[in-house]
């Protein structure tokens, strides 16, 4: 397992969707069509999904999605890359029990490979959703890397996905160079550092 730093910068925008252009909030679940931009930096890429509120526990903050609307839907966004750097996605994984099949399949994309991921609802309900945190590695191979999410379930209740995010792995955030003129020195950089860190969390 790789350690990943904690100060490591989520490239994705709004990845726990909880920011949208709806207006006052989703209630139960508003469903949204291919091509739709309501959820902010987010495009639905193919298909219907849901919006989720109130309908099940989000994994983070308050709303999730089901990557199966009406039919097998998706979503993606586009970030800034390098070619040849490799970034790791995580995401956390449920799925929707209304209905069959008991096994939710979706497909994670990005830079011209995928990586197929299951969902086991037995047992799970609304309010026991039974939340999985899953990775995945890919290699940039443009300056501009599309991220999407597609439904493989073939049912209107279909894999559930939140807090998503993107980090580069060969990149661990600027530290600041210790000069080892002094100990006091060190101490007050420590100090700068943990200062930047928190302002870059907020
Ligand atoms: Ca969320």
């Amino acid at each position: 397992m790789i350690v990943t730093p904690v100060q490591a910068a989520n490239l994705i925008q709004n990845g726990s969707f909880e920011t949208a252009n709806v207006n006052p909030n989703p209630g139960d679940f508003i469903r949204l069509d291919a091509g739709s931009t309501v959820i902010t930096g987010w495009t639905v890429s193919q298909g219907t999904i849901d919006y989720i509120g109130t309908y099940w526990q989000a994994s983070e903050g308050s709303r999730s999605l089901d990557l199966s609307g009406g039919n097998d839907g998706g979503i993606q966004q586009t970030f800034n890359t390098t070619v040849g750097e490799t970034y790791r996605v995580t995401f956390d994984l449920a799925g929707n029990t209304f209905t069959s099949p008991t096994i939710k399949d979706m497909r994670v994309s990005a830079g011209g490979s995928s990586a197929d991921f299951s969902f086991d609802t037995t047992g799970k309900s609304n309010s026991n959703m039974g939340w999985l945190s899953k990775s995945w590695d890919f290699t940039a191979n443009s300056t501009t890397t599309t991220l999407e999410f597609i439904s493989l379930s073939n049912s209107f209740a279909g894999p559930v996905l939140d807090n998503v995010s993107v980090i580069a792995l060969s990149s661990p955030p600027p530290s600041p160079i210790p000069e080892p003129s002094s100990v006091l020195g060190l101490l007050s950089l420590g100090v700068l550092g943990i200062g930047s860190a928190l302002k870059r969390q907020s």
